[in-house]
Order: structure tokens, then C-alpha cells, then sequence
């Protein structure tokens, strides 16, 4: 893999390039940054003797946003696949030492330099796809050293990559099993030791819980948001997965980035949303694997003006996802979001829930370059094929990271 420090510079003027409205337009990246983006016509004269670069007509989207992801853990769970197959339900699987349990043994085991190849792999097949921002969480270390371990390993991808990564905290995503009966004990490891250590270390974007019948109670959780409030960190929540436990409505009250999966949210928890203005992250990939019945709430949420993401959840257990565009494609098909708003999903509104709404996720001038040109005349097509990456290049951070021009 060639250093992210010598690829080329996209330093120069991009035109021929066609907007998702179908206008065309130019892009002036400068420094790295976005120095003016308009109507081919309209370039101003200090953009118009820049070193040119062709787009034929391609069609251009910000950058992709991948906003929730477990993207580093050791080895693999294809047997649970196998076993719910057999007809095991998740949480059967979950109680019969498998689940997120399984992937603790192998974090655990593994060291970061193996965490570090892993997960470099399964990050380069989203990369060439287009995302120039993703989130990673912890959450399969479940011990101080081994939390930090997967946090450490998340930085050193963003450095490697030349990608932004926002990490998140997930120290309660399921009770390690040396804790099995003492899940109060737990939670305040998690909040007066866990977190505390990774902040001053600089590990820590967000923080998230596992609010779950088979995870942790909405007391517990409570007790986590007032452990980051008081350090500032900013909150989301794995809510409303597989039961309502009026965890959404708890996470807006501290003025949660995002509510991600919420199949089972109530309208309360809509309005709350709605009102502390939370992004809905919505996650078909796992909906999918678990061939999940219960739809999350669409029209509530569109009624309500509740911004809503499209990710991949990547994670061994419920959603070994590596295509964005798949989940733009089943956020359309399965949970009926319209084009615009699957675009809007894995762009803009992820942004948002990683709380990078004014650097990522649009196309403007004083942004980093994080542009992401597709060999494809409609933007409908964006969301319509699946198993293949209509990419011509990327654009990230300022270079020419995938394909040439
Ligand atoms: N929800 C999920 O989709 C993942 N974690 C979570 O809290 C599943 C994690 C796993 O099964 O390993
Ligand atoms: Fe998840």
C-alpha cells in the first residue's frame, strides 16, 4: 500500500463534473481545500489557471460518511450465522456464550498490530467505495487495556489511511464475563475508571451504550451519559434495537448526536428526537442479517423533520457489511427512504451524527477536499446497483486516493 503522504495532490480545477441535480459544475481545491465550487461558467479568475483536471461528466458527491461502525475486533462469527440459520434468535445466540462475548475473546487475544492489519483490510474495501469519514467503536475489549488497545488501533487507521475517524467509547456494550451477576459493579468501572483513562489519553470522540434487555438498562445508561457529560463528550445511543426501553427519549434529553438502529422507537421518542435535534442512524444492514420484522418508524421520523443517517453498523455479529452503497440501496428497498434521502443518509445527515456537519458531507468552499466522482449518469443509480462500486476517483483529504485523473 502506497503512503497516504505520496499519493498525488488534487491540488487544481476540476471541471466536467455533473451535480446530483443534474447541473454541472467545477470544484477548485487549493491546499487541500475546497477553494470554490460552482457553475463551470463561473470561474472566478484566480481559479482559472489552475492545473485542470477532467471529470467527462462525471457525476460528483461530497465524500461518504460510514457515521457507526465496529470496524476493529478479532476473527470472525460465521458460526453464529450458521446457527441462526438453524433458527437460534440473536439473543439466544447472545446467551449461549456467543454474541458480542465471542468477539471479546478474540479482541482480547489479539494483538494491536493484528487489530491494526484486520481491520486496515476491511476499512480499504469501504474507502475505495468512496468514504472519505467513518466512526469506529470500541466495545469488544471491555477492559481498560483492551478498550484503549482498539481505540489506539482506530487512530492509527485514520493516520495510515489519510481518512477522518471519529472514535467512540463503547466500554458498555455487554457485560465482559468476569463481571457475570455484577453489572452495577461494571458500569461504574466503565464510568469512574474506563472513561476518565481514555479521555486524558485523547482515545475518546463520543461515547455510546448498549441500552438492551440483553445489554444494559436504561439506569445504567443514564449513569454513563452523566459520567461523559461531566467530561464534555458528546452521546449516542444503540436504542430501541431489539425492544423500546425508552432509551431514545433518555438520549435526547442529553442532547444525543444520534439514535442509531431504533426499530422498535415510540412516537415519544420521535418527538424527542425531533426536538433535540438527535440524527436517526439507521442501520438496514444489521435489520437484514437478523431478518428483523419490525421497520423503524420512517414516516414518523420524516413527519417529525428528524434528520436520518444510513450506515453500515459493520460489526462481526449482525452486520459483516463493507459497501455503503449497499445499505443506501437497502435503506431504499428495505425501510422505503427515497433516493434523495439515502444520498442525504450516507452524506450529509451522517456527518451530522458525528457531530462533523462543517467539514464533511457537502461540497463547499473552505472545506477539505473530500469529493467522490462516480462513473454513472443519474443519481437514482447511486442507490440501484448493488455488489458493484461504479467509482471513478476519490478525492480525500486533499489527494487523489483512489482511481486517476
Ligand atoms: N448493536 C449492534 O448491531 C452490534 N452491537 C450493538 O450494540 C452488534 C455487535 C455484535 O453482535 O458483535
Ligand atoms: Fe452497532
Amino acid at each position: 500500500m502506497p503512503s497516504f503522504d505520496t499519493l498525488p495532490s488534487a491540488d487544481g480545477l476540476w471541471t466536467g463534473l455533473t451535480r446530483l441535480d443534474g447541473q454541472p459544475c467545477a470544484i477548485a481545491v487549493q491546499d487541500g481545500r475546497i477553494a470554490w465550487t460552482g457553475a463551470p461558467d463561473a470561474v472566478p479568475t484566480e481559479c482559472a489557471d489552475l492545473p485542470g483536471h477532467a471529470g467527462q461528466g462525471a457525476l460528483v458527491t461530497p465524500g461518504l460518511v460510514d457515521c457507526h461502525t465496529h470496524l476493529v475486533y478479532g476473527g470472525q462469527r460465521a458460526n453464529e450465522f450458521a446457527m441462526r440459520l438453524a433458527g437460534a434468535s440473536y439473543e439466544e445466540v447472545a446467551k449461549a456464550g456467543g454474541g458480542i462475548v465471542s468477539s471479546v475473546r478474540a479482541t482480547r487475544a489479539a494483538s494491536e498490530d493484528e487489530l491494526f492489519a484486520s481491520a486496515s483490510a476491511r476499512l480499504r474495501s469501504l474507502l475505495a467505495e468512496g468514504v472519505c469519514a467513518i466512526e469506529i467503536k470500541s466495545g469488544y475489549g471491555l477492559a481498560l487495556a483492551h478498550e484503549r488497545k482498539q481505540l489506539r488501533v482506530a487512530r492509527r487507521l485514520a493516520a495510515a489511511h489519510g481518512v477522518t475517524v471519529r472514535t467512540t467509547f463503547l466500554g458498555a456494550h455487554a457485560l465482559p464475563p468476569e463481571f457475570e451477576g455484577r453489572s452495577q459493579d461494571y458500569t461504574d468501572l466503565v464510568c469512574r475508571e474506563m472513561l476518565p483513562a481514555l479521555h486524558a489519553e485523547g482515545l475518546v470522540d463520543a461515547v455510546d451504550v448498549f441500552c438492551e434487555r440483553i445489554a444494559f438498562s436504561l439506569a445504567e445508561t443514564e449513569q454513563v451519559f452523566q459520567a461523559a457529560q461531566a467530561l464534555s463528550i458528546p452521546v449516542k445511543l444503540h436504542a430501541e434495537q431489539l425492544s423500546d426501553m425508552g432509551g431514545a427519549a433518555l438520549a435526547a434529553r442529553y442532547g444525543a448526536l444520534s439514535c442509531d438502529h431504533i426499530e422498535h422507537l415510540s412516537p415519544e421518542g420521535v418527538a424527542a428526537m425531533a426536538a433535540a435535534g438527535t440524527v436517526a442512524v439507521l442501520l438496514p444492514g444489521a435489520y437484514y442479517t437478523l431478518r428483523d420484522t419490525q421497520l423503524p418508524p420512517i414516516a414518523a421520523l420524516r413527519a417529525a423533520g428528524v434528520p436520518m443517517a444510513v450506515s453500515t453498523d459493520h460489526n462481526p455479529g449482525t452486520s459483516p457489511a463493507l459497501s455503503l452503497l449497499l445499505m443506501a440501496n437497502m435503506a431504499c428497498t428495505l425501510f422505503r427512504l427515497t433516493v434523495p434521502e439515502a444520498i442525504a443518509g450516507i452524506t450529509v445527515h451522517a456527518a451530522h451524527a458525528l457531530g462533523l456537519q462543517d467539514s464533511h458531507g457537502a461540497i463547499a468552499a473552505g472545506r477539505p477536499a473530500n469529493f467522490v466522482l462516480w462513473d454513472l449518469q443519474d443519481a437514482a443509480e447511486l442507490a440501484y446497483w448493488f455488489g458493484q462500486r461504479p467509482v471513478r476517483a476519490v478525492v480525500r483529504q486533499g489527494r487523489i486516493a483512489e482511481g486517476a485523473v
